[in-house]
């Protein structure tokens, strides 16, 4: 091959790449051709030993009456649900599985779940430095739920501390599709709510959607740069009232947020939710239905603050129109 057929390959590949890349982008890190009309789909779940996978799972099979033993190895399992097929590799979660199973079964599986003792802070550091260690094996389109299990446990820590905990904002800078849930394997609270969501992302990546009516970009002294209000005039005119809220709360939070580098934050204004991200000296906040997916919110937030930190004029002079050419799907009223 001549040096110039072996360059254009090389271009070709690169073209390819990027054209998949944009495409996952706009779905939303998932990669529908690879779910559309299977009914089959695999669940790793993860955790550290006695952080209650095998209790997930015995819930999810109706099976509580069998008492639960730390798993030797892994156990495979298999669900049915709303007329789908999933293979649950049930991980042992003591150090030396982590180190001999772990891998290939993230690998291979179709979505992450990683369950952490809500109640155990003293091994928090542990289990954060395994999250964060076993979860670069999973593919790059699988769903990952992070799930603070023994909910029920009146020494729990709540979501936003386990948040902090395990720097999860830095996980919102992957595209993938990512949840965090409280959940108690014991009493089944928000069990099947969680397993829904994977549900959902692995059958339709709609599911992965927001709708967005408005924006506010502000710096951390709680000076407004640039607002967006998105939709038909009518849906507009709607949400006016909203909107004068949503900018005093981008303030409030920008000037409260000022010690991390990074936070998030999601409030409730009426029937909307607001969410905040805080990147550096900026602050983005948006408006979305209290049904659609914050973390998906957080991702779309993120990725405009990148892009202000790079071409700060163009995002200034038109918020609007920079959520309308990265995410068009995801803006009230944009291209469905
Ligand atoms: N209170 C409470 N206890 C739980 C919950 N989930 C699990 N447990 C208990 O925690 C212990 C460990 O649960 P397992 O399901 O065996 O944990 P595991 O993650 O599978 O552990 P390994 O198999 O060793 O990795 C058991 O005594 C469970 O009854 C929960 O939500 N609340
Ligand atoms: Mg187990």
């Amino acid at each position: 091959m001549s040096f110039y057929e072996f360059r254009k390959r090389i271009l070709e590949e690169k073209q390819k790449r990027e054209k998949q890349q944009g495409k996952q982008e706009r779905t939303g890190g998932v990669n529908q051709e690879s779910v559309v009309g299977r009914n089959k789909f695999s669940v790793a779940l993860l955790g550290l030993e006695r952080a209650g996978k095998t209790s997930l799972v015995k819930k999810l099979l109706k099976q509580e009456d069998i008492v639960v033993r730390p798993t030797y190895g892994v156990n495979l399992e298999n669900y049915q649900y709303r007329d789908l097929n999933f293979t649950c590799f049930d991980l042992g979660g003591h150090q030396p599985f982590r180190l001999s199973l772990w891998k290939k079964f993230i690998e291979r599986a179709d979505s992450v779940i990683y369950l952490v003792d809500s109640a155990d802070h003293v091994r928090f550091e542990e289990s954060k430095q395994t999250f964060w260690h076993y979860i670069n094996f999973a593919k790059q389109s699988a769903p990952v739920l992070f799930l603070a299990n023994k909910s029920d446990l009146p020494n729990s820590k709540e979501l936003s501390e386990i948040n902090t905990s395990f720097e999860l904002d830095k996980f919102l800078r992957n595209l993938r599709p990512f949840n965090i849930k409280k959940v108690s394997a014991l009493t089944g609270q928000g069990v099947y709510e969680a397993w829904d969501w994977v549900v959902d992302v692995l059958c339709g990546a709609q599911q992965w959607k927001v709708k967005i009516g408005a924006a506010v970009l502000s710096d951390i002294d709680g000076n407004i740069i640039s607002e967006a209000i998105f939709g038909r005039p009518t849906d507009q005119a709607e949400i006016a009232n909203d909107f004068k809220k949503l900018k005093e709360l981008t303030r409030m939070f920008a000037i409260d947020s000022k010690e991390s580098i990074q936070s998030v934050k999601l409030e409730s204004l009426f029937k909307k939710h607001v969410s905040h991200v805080k990147r550096g000296a900026y602050c983005l906040s948006v408006m979305i239905d209290p049904i659609d997916p914050v973390t998906r919110a957080q991702q779309i937030q993120l990725r405009i603050l990148e892009n202000f930190s790079r071409n700060p004029t163009e995002v200034k002079k038109n918020l609007g129109e920079t959520f309308e050419s990265k995410f068009p799907l995801e803006v009230e009223g944009g291209i469905r």
